[in-house]
């Protein structure tokens, strides 16, 4: 039973009515984790980004340009939620708010 509730329930995804969804940590340590996503075009993704601490700098804000392109501030604590619909397959980049790269959305 309890191998089954562990599969059901991998630890990075969660159920989200109708959306992929993905859990997404942030520490200044390691930056966002996990950093490299797969998903479908043409569904609905959702991903929630739980940062644990405030990030300074170059890379305190967050962006997915051609996915979500205003930039979010990583703050402790805060909840970032970030939901869209890609329409076209392609790697796109997790950057800061100036284009440096720290990840990867898949899209098949
Ligand atoms: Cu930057």
């Amino acid at each position: 039973m309890i191998a089954l509730m562990t599969l059901a329930s991998p630890a990075s995804s969660f159920a989200v009515a109708g959306a992929e969804s993905f859990s997404v940590g942030y520490t200044k340590a390691h930056d966002i984790a996990p950093s490299t996503f797969t998903v479908k075009k043409g569904e609905k993704v959702h991903i929630e980004i739980n940062p644990s601490d405030t990030a300074t700098g170059c890379m305190s804000e967050i962006m997915i340009p051609g996915l979500w392109d205003k930039p979010q501030p990583l703050v402790k604590g805060k909840k970032i939620v970030m939901e869209f619909t890609p329409q076209k397959t392609g790697a796109y980049k997790i950057t800061c708010a100036m284009g440096v790269q720290r990840g990867v959305i898949n899209v098949q």
